[in-house]
C-alpha cells in the first residue's frame, strides 16, 4: 500500500519528464520508414505506462521510428498472454513471432533496445535531411 503510495507520484513524474524530453522521430523518406515497418511487423511490446524501464524502451522506439503495438500488460488479455506465453510478469517484454510459426519472448530493456536498433538502424542513418 506504501509503496504503491510512493510509485504513483513517481511514475507520474517520469511521464512528465518524458513529454518534455520525447526524443524526436527520425524523419525518414516513405520508402525507408516503410521498409523500417516491414522489418518491425508483427513486433508487439508488452509493457505499463509508468514504468521506468518501459517509458525507456518506448522512448528509443520514438527515437527508431519504429511503430510497434504496445500492449498493456495490467489488462486482459495482455496480463495472461505474457505469463502464459513469456513465463513472468515483467515488463517490458517484446513478442517477437518466429518464422516456424513460434513466439520468443524477449525481455529486458536493454536487451529490447539493442535487438530493435540491430533491425532498425540507431534511427539516424537513412533519415531525410
Ligand atoms: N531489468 C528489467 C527490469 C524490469 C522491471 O523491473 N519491470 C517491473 C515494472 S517497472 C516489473 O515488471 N515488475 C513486475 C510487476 O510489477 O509485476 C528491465 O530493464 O527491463
Amino acid at each position: 500500500m506504501i509503496a504503491q503510495l510512493i510509485r504513483w507520484p513517481i511514475g507520474r513524474l517520469i511521464l512528465f519528464v518524458d513529454a518534455l524530453t520525447a526524443p524526436r522521430r527520425p524523419q525518414r523518406q516513405p520508402a525507408e520508414q516503410a521498409r523500417v515497418d516491414a522489418t518491425t511487423r508483427g513486433l508487439s511490446l508488452y509493457q505499463f505506462h509508468a514504468c521506468p524501464f518501459c517509458v525507456k524502451t518506448r522512448r528509443a522506439l520514438r527515437r527508431l521510428g519504429a511503430d510497434i503495438e504496445l500492449r498493456n500488460a495490467k489488462l486482459a488479455p495482455w496480463r495472461d498472454e505474457l505469463l502464459d506465453g513469456g513465463g513472468r510478469l515483467q515488463v517490458p517484454c517484446l513478442r517477437i513471432p518466429q518464422t516456424d510459426g513460434g513466439v520468443h519472448w524477449l525481455y529486458e530493456s536493454d536487451d529490447i533496445i539493442a535487438y530493435l536498433e540491430g533491425l532498425v538502424g540507431d534511427g539516424t542513418a537513412n533519415a531525410a535531411a
